[in-house]
């Protein structure tokens, strides 16, 4: 069976674990601490010698990195399809998912920093403030995006996955406001109506360990 070494709060995870749902592709799901430093362990380095979350492991194949995963399972599972058929839409699915991991998340990874990591009082607002507003211009271009359109790359796809599972935590932990982006919310709603993106949810039990992880260590920094 598949392995998944994955951490349930982060979004490449995630973006995985949503296209083994949605192909109903069953996968054994290991949990990689990463609090506890696990990725930078040795056995864990055979896996991935870049120290990150998630890897999949498929027989004697083992792949990281999220969008490589989740090219291999749309080749080696092939339905449902996740990316359209025809050839300019699937280079907008790869674009919309490269926006994610590049733009998005090249901003939402330091906000998480200076919020998350840093004592309390000690956040750089300032670096704050401007990556707020570049996931705010995110938010402009995916809005345009959605103009005359259900999904971003005109039917549902690998393009949809990583924005979908970080826009509703973004906006929950990170104060980021969705408010006057309507086409944005609607899409977000067809998303996060799915089974296979419900499956994915980080469980109630791991999201109460992981506040109260954060609160320690902010508590302690
Ligand atoms: N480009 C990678 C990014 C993976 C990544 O950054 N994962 C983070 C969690 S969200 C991680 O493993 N961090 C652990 C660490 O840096 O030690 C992908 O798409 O898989």
């Amino acid at each position: 069976m598949i392995k998944l070494y994955e951490f349930p709060l982060s979004p490449f995870c995630r973006k995985v674990k949503v296209v083994l749902y949605e192909k109903n592709i069953p996968f054994a799901s290991v949990f990689v601490d990463l609090f506890k430093g696990a990725t930078k362990a040795e056995e864990y380095l055979k896996l991935n010698p870049f120290g990150r979350v998630p890897v999949l492991i498929d027989g004697e194949t083992v792949l990281y990195e999220s969008t490589v995963i989740n090219e291999y399972l749309e080749e080696k599972f092939p339905n449902p399809p996740l990316l359209p058929k025809d050839p300019v839409k699937r280079a907008k699915a790869r674009m919309m998912d490269e926006a994610f991991d590049n733009y998005f998340m090249g901003a939402l990874g330091p906000i998480f920093t200076e919020k998350f990591m840093k004592p309390a009082g000690q956040a750089n607002e300032a670096g704050i403030r401007e990556n707020t507003a570049k996931l705010d211009g995110v938010l402009r271009v995916l809005e345009k995006e959605l103009e005359g359109k259900d999904y971003l790359a005109g039917e549902f796809s690998l393009g949809d996955i990583g924005f979908a599972v970080q826009l509703p935590r973004a906006e929950s932990m990170f104060g980021l406001k969705l408010d006057g982006y309507l086409r944005v919310q609607a899409w977000l709603k067809r998303i996060t109506s799915r089974p296979a993106y419900q499956k994915s949810e980080p469980s109630a039990e791991f999201m109460k360990g992981f506040q109260e992880t954060m609160a320690k260590m902010r508590g302690s920094a």
